[in-house]
């Protein structure tokens, strides 16, 4: 650009100030293109909107911008000079904005590539494995039994855990001198009075109170114990008993509705034995033993080599009891049979320590 003194030398005294004015004019406009090339290479790096957001304040801004702080020297020129400048300024902000807008197009396709990136699902990945709950083992098996025996026309019957004396022993025919009577071996909740229930048989006594045979009902839930505890042995552990009353009942109907448990719980592969035994409320008595399913009856160590294990006691209900209710013996007979949860679940299983069931370890009880 020209300065004014080496114009100067070539004009003439009422030149002047028109030389200032153009030294002024093409001082203006060079200030214009050099605005223009300082913001267009400043906008070229630019790569986020916060940035570019900052570039358009400072070169366009309506207030502040670099643009419209030039375009106060407006008032101040002639008619001739200001559509000149005015001409360039125009073309100058056109080009910026006009840059403007492409770079804006540019993050945003440039953003949008990044978040797209940054948010890509691999849809081929295996799903996240959502932890489902499920039934405690023992819960598990009181329910197959019971729908087992529902199937065979019985109810299910339920009721206190706190018992009376008459209940729990009296009514089932349990004298005082019993060994199941000894005040060690129950839970006492008023001594002589109120107990934990050693058994479910209270439930059958008070449904055989409130109505009339035929009867046909399971009765389980958690008994307890005042019991040494090993690992076959708990204090508080969960029993099922069955009770059918009815005319012409036979030991022989007792067979079958067990052998038909036995069939569908364990398989119908198993053999039953039927063993004679002895319970205060059921004459006469047996206990039911199942083969064994590991050595299939030849004798494992899981059997303690008998070929033999232990699941059931069972009987025909004792008159005393029947009489107790209020059931005439000669017309009615009924048998009954008892099973312990936990040994249940544990000969289903192949599981060798009661406390498992009570220790609620999810490592142990996910298996299940
Ligand atoms: C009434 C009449 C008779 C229920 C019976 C058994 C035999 C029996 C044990 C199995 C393992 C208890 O958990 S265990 O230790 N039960 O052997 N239970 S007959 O007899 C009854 C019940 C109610 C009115």
């Amino acid at each position: 650009m020209p300065t004014t003194s080496s114009l100067l030398t070539n004009v003439g005294f009422f030149d002047f100030w028109e030389v200032v004015m153009v030294g002024q004019l093409e001082q203006l406009l060079g200030q214009l293109d050099a605005l223009r090339e300082r913001a267009l290479a400043e906008l070229a790096p630019i790569n986020t909107s916060a940035a570019l957001e900052e570039w358009d304040v400072q070169y366009l801004g309506r207030n502040r911008g670099e643009l419209k702080s030039l375009s106060s020297v407006m008032p101040k020129l002639t008619k001739e000079e200001r559509p000149v400048v005015g001409q360039r300024m125009n073309a100058v902000k056109s080009v910026l904005e006009r840059s403007l807008a492409e770079k804006r197009e540019e993050l945003k396709e440039r953003e949008l590539l990044l978040a797209l990136e940054s948010e890509r699902i691999d849809v081929t990945l295996p799903g996240r494995n959502v932890p489902a709950g499920k039934m405690h083992p023992l819960s598990q098996v009181m329910l197959e039994v019971s729908e087992i025996f529902e199937r065979m026309g019985f109810s299910i019957v339920q009721g206190p855990e706190v018992e009376t004396d008459y209940y729990n022993f009296q009514a089932l025919n349990i004298p005082a001198d019993h060994p199941a009577r000894d005040m060690q071996d129950t839970f006492w909740v008023v001594p002589g009075q109120l107990l934990l229930r050693t058994q479910t048989s209270p439930m059958q006594i008070r449904t055989m109170k409130q109505q009339q045979p035929p009867v046909r009902i399971l009765a389980p839930g958690t008994t307890y114990r005042n019991e040494a505890i090993d690992a076959t042995h708990e204090a508080v552990f969960h029993q099922i008993e069955g009770l059918l009353i009815d005319e012409h009942c036979t030991m022989a109907d007792l067979k079958g509705c067990l052998e038909r448990f036995v069939h569908e719980l364990f398989g119908p592969e198993r053999r039953l034995r039927f063993r004679g035994s002895y319970f205060p409320f059921t004459e006469p008595s047996a206990e039911v033993d199942i083969s064994c399913g590991i050595c299939d009856g030849k004798g494992c160590r899981a059997c303690k080599y008998s070929g033999w294990l232990e699941v059931l006691g069972s009987g025909m209900v004792h008159p005393k009891v029947l009489r107790e209710v209020g059931y005439d013996p000669k017309k009615y007979r009924g048998f009954a049979f008892g099973m312990g949860v936990e040994r249940i679940a544990m000969l289903k299983y192949g599981i060798g320590e009661i406390r498992l069931f009570s220790g609620n370890d999810l490592r142990f009880l996910r298996q299940l």
